[in-house]
């Protein structure tokens, strides 16, 4: 076995092993010629429902509202919830509006993307059994842009509900997306495989 093609092999199991770069999950509307995550959610309401998530192949995101008058809403410059509170923004979260979502794998949220996020308004974030995340203009990494950074990427499991929410004395906040890593899966077949490598590599070098 040449030495190029041991490195090769060596690599690919490196990169089966090694943590990719966190993905960007699209909720903000594409338009009709390039659909986004965002908008396979469109008009939803109290009842899950399921799609893959377009940017991120492999991940499945579950999602929905917690009142039947209350539909998820994705638009070109902003995701939110369209609903019958007097006064809302249609775009955006308001007071009283919830989304619920869940992912069928382990992921690790390290970006949150928002919209129209002023000064004075609160987001919240709720993952089940944890303590509500309260997220304030001052709080953002980029006010230009909106965005938020964890300072520590936020686990949550499959299948763990997340509600997304705004303080009840906030203005409507937008979201454009979420920015997560998925975690790789147990690490079994993988080291099943690298041990038959290792096996094949020394079995070539000493000659047999
Ligand atoms: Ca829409
Ligand atoms: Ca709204
Ligand atoms: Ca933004
Ligand atoms: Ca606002």
């Amino acid at each position: 076995m040449s030495l190029q093609r041991v490195s090769a092999i060596i690599f690919c199991a490196w990169s089966l092993v090694s943590p990719s770069f966190a993905d960007f999950i699209v909720l903000m509307g594409g338009g009709s010629g390039s659909p986004t995550t965002g908008d396979q959610f469109e008009g939803v309401a109290n009842e899950w429902a399921t799609h893959p998530v377009l940017e991120i192949p492999g991940l499945q995101m579950s999602a929905r509202t917690t009142d039947a008058t209350h539909t998820l809403n994705a638009n070109k410059d902003e995701f939110g919830i369209n609903s019958d509170i007097v006064g809302e923004n249609y775009e955006a979260f308001d007071y009283g509006e919830v989304m619920e979502l869940y992912f069928d794998k382990d992921v690790e949220l390290s970006l949150l993307d928002f919209n129209r996020f002023e000064s004075g308004d609160c987001f919240v974030l709720e993952v089940e059994g944890s303590d509500p995340l309260e997220i304030e203009n001052q709080n953002l990494s980029s006010g230009i842009n909106d965005t938020y950074n964890f300072a520590k990427a936020l686990r949550v499991s499959a299948g763990t509900t997340i509600r997304f929410y705004v303080r009840s004395d906030s203005g409507a906040v937008g979201m454009d997306g979420i920015g997560l890593q998925v975690v790789p899966e147990p690490m079994a077949a993988t080291l099943i495989s690298l041990t038959g490598i290792s096996l094949l590599v020394v079995r070539r070098f000493s000659g047999r």
